[in-house]
């Protein structure tokens, strides 16, 4: 009997490439059959086959506060009541601008767009405009959405499916990127004495999630600092999925950098497209229409999208949210590694705030060399043999995973324990 997933996924290749709007969710570098979600509710989601998983992938980071948190649906249902959009300012616009700069000191202004690819493409251009400069760092393993210059050596999906470096980028725009290590503060401090005058930016996961997770070194984020002041590069801290996510401050906040320009989105926009980017007046300020580098979009601010981020960010900022998300996602990577440990299986994890990294590696990876010599076969059996317990998790081992508010101590507990099965007959 053909399950009603198989049909979908098998329709759909037909006429959607791949059969689904982003690589990542094909299934391709894990196998078998990617779920078709109809419903998800707090902690968990429905397949088309009625199947319900606890859901540690949460749209990608975007669904902190759970699915279809009565606050953030009515205020979604009370928003498209009154318009879907306007293509003109509206008031909720300026909350969630103000809203942000408040949650944010470093943004001295801010700009919604309506995803992370949007975001980081224009505080590219923005760091070129700004400096008169032409060329960007980023780092090996790290994502930072598909625009021509930063896929080059990029993370999550076209990390997953062995292509970091995406055909038609024409060589030209890749030239001017140069990628380094990822917590090799000394690498940097060489590309930057070697060419540091010619560097318009360098972009960065302040804690890289599209490698699975890597946390920074504390003197890889000091270099990147001190390093883009002493040159007059524009640091961009890609906060797309740590915005919110790490703490309430973001992973500038967590570990104490200050960009010149943040990108964010995800959680910010509760599930719906809404992301930003801002940073220093004076860059900023060279934004059209007030300067000469160019940016727009049709649903830029959109009246929905921005209900349900802010929606989303007034749940984030209860007292106490971070604490309790940040030591349920610790109690699973703990339980998940001592479960391991007693079954003699070479896994171990971490976690920051509320997002986890998973590696079949005898210790946490630091680079990216140390994620790409993790088991990704063992990793792919584990994640099968979840889904077939019922727990979804990232269906990649070149991404990390999230625990929203809406997941309980029960559901940790459960999660463990379907882990503790599986590692006490793995071969
Ligand atoms: P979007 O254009 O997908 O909204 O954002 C791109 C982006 C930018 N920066 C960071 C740090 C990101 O993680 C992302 C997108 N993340 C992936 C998941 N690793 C989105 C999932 C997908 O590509 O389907």
């Amino acid at each position: 009997m053909t399950s009603h997933n198989q049909q979908l996924f098998e329709a759909s290749q037909r006429i959607i490439p791949g059969g689904v709007n982003s690589p990542v969710r094909a299934f391709r570098s894990v196998g078998g059959t990617p779920l078709f979600f109809q419903r998800g509710q707090g902690a968990y989601v429905w397949d088309a086959d009625g199947k319900r998983y606890t859901d540690y992938v949460g749209s990608w980071g975007p669904m902190i506060a759970g699915h279809c948190h009565p606050e953030v649906v009515k205020a979604v249902q009370n928003a498209a009541a009154q318009g879907l959009g306007f293509g003109a300012p509206t008031a909720a616009e300026l909350e969630m601008a103000e809203l942000l700069c408040k949650l944010l000191p470093s943004l001295g202004m801010v700009r919604l767009v309506s995803s992370g690819t949007e975001a980081t493409m224009t505080a590219i251009r923005l760091a070129r405009g700004f400096t008169g400069r032409s060329r960007i760092i980023k780092f090996e393993g790290c994502y930072h959405g598909h625009s021509d210059g930063l896929l080059v050596k990029a993370g999550s999906g076209a990390l997953t499916f062995g292509q970091p470096s995406s055909s038609g980028v024409p060589a030209e725009i890749a030239a001017l990127t140069t990628v380094l290590d990822y917590n090799d503060a000394a690498g940097l401090e060489r590309a930057f004495n070697g060419m540091g005058k010619e560097i318009a930016a360098v972009i960065v996961e302040p804690v890289a999630g599209n490698m699975n997770l890597v946390t920074p070194k504390p003197e890889f984020l000091q270099a990147l600092r001190k390093l883009c002041t002493q040159y007059g590069a524009v640091l961009i801290l890609d906060e797309v999925m740590t915005g919110f996510r790490v703490s309430l401050q973001g992973a500038q906040g967590y570990y104490g950098i200050k960009p010149d320009l943040v990108t964010l989105g995800k959680v910010m926009g509760g599930g719906l497209p809404a992301a930003a980017f801002g940073g220093r007046r004076d860059i900023m300020q060279c934004l059209a229409p007030l300067g000469a580098v160019y940016q727009a979009g049709t649903l830029s601010g959109n009246p929905v999208a921005v209900a349900a981020g802010l929606a989303t960010l007034k749940l984030v900022q209860a007292k106490g949210f971070y604490e309790n998300l940040s030591r349920m996602t610790k109690q699973l990577t703990d339980g998940l590694t001592a479960s391991a440990k007693k079954h003699g299986v070479q896994f171990c994890a971490q976690s920051v705030g509320g997002m986890f990294g998973l590696y079949f590696s005898k210790a946490v990876p630091a680079s990216y060399a140390e994620v790409m010599s993790c088991d990704k076969e063992a990793f792919n059996r584990f994640f099968h043999a979840m889904l077939d317990a019922g727990v979804y998790l990232a269906p990649s081992a070149f991404e990390a995973g999230f625990v929203s508010a809406a997941h309980t101590e029960a559901d940790i507990v459960a999660t463990v324990a379907a882990a503790d099965k599986i590692f006490s007959t793995w071969k």
